[in-house]
């Protein structure tokens, strides 16, 4: 039998192989691919964005969990499809119009998509129009948002008025190192993460 405590394992490790050949094992095995997505791979990033919160492993060690997840995920994907698992939710994620620092905000993605979350990656510079056509053709959730510079903050509230003036119920979440929880709330985005550990559970409040 599969072993997917080892599986979580080798994801907090980074260790990608084992995550790759564990993966597979387990699905050759037998075992269900939801089985292996929440005891072996989203427990193994919990633990990572837990220790993430505590300052316990720093962005490199994040990086390299996330990389041997996607690996994984990469077999485990078409299972996952077989059998009709869907994600916990939806979210478009992208860095705001003029800003092109995307470290963060990828880390957001990485950690987003290890909790089980279907993230679309807008990359940076993106448009309160691109946001708002792309949440209506996705029909996410979630919009989050993410700015490094106080001067292209500012189009975080474009967007949020976009989103409104075109009617879309999305909730909107908001980070990135110069935003606060109440430059948030003055905007009248719903959520705020100061980190991509805490990204996770302000996205599951925000679809809960
Ligand atoms: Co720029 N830069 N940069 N930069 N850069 C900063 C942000 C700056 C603070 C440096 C400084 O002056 N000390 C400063 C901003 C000042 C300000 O506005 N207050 C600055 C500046 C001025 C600029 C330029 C204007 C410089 C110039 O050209 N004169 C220029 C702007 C370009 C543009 O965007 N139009 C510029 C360019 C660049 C590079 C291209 C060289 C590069 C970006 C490369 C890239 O991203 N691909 C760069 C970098 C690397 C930085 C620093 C050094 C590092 C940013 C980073 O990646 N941090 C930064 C100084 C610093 O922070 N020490 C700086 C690591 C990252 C993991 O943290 O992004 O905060 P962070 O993400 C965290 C949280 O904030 C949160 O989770 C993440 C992980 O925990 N989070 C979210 C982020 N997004 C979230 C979204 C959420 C929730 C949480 O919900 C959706």
């Amino acid at each position: 039998m599969a072993d997917l405590k080892a599986l979580a394992d080798a994801v907090i490790k980074g260790d990608q192989n084992t995550a790759v050949e564990i993966t597979k094992a387990a699905l050759s095995e037998g075992t269900a691919a939801k089985a292996v997505l929440d005891e072996g791979l989203i427990a193994g990033m919990d633990v990572v964005g837990a220790r993430f919160k505590k300052n316990e492993v720093y962005i490199p060690e994040v990086l390299i969990a996330a990389r041997a997840m996607k690996m994984a995920m990469e077999v485990l994907e078409p299972e996952l499809v077989k059998a009709g698992v869907e994600p916990i939710g939806k979210l478009v994620v992208g860095t705001v119009q003029g800003d092109l620092h995307d470290i963060g905000k990828n880390l957001v993605a990485m950690m987003l998509k290890g909790a089980g979350f279907e993230v679309i990656d807008l990359g940076v510079d993106v448009a309160p129009e691109k946001f708002v056509a792309e949440v209506k053709a996705s029909g996410a959730q979630v919009v989050g948002m993410s700015a490094l510079l106080t001067t292209t903050m500012p189009g975080m509230e474009k967007t949020i008025k976009a989103l409104q003036d075109a009617g879309v119920t999305a909730k909107v979440m908001v980070g990135g190192a110069p935003v606060t929880e109440t430059f948030a709330q003055k905007i009248g985005a719903q959520g705020f993460a100061p980190d991509a550990a805490s990204a996770v559970d302000t996205a599951k409040s925000l679809v809960a």
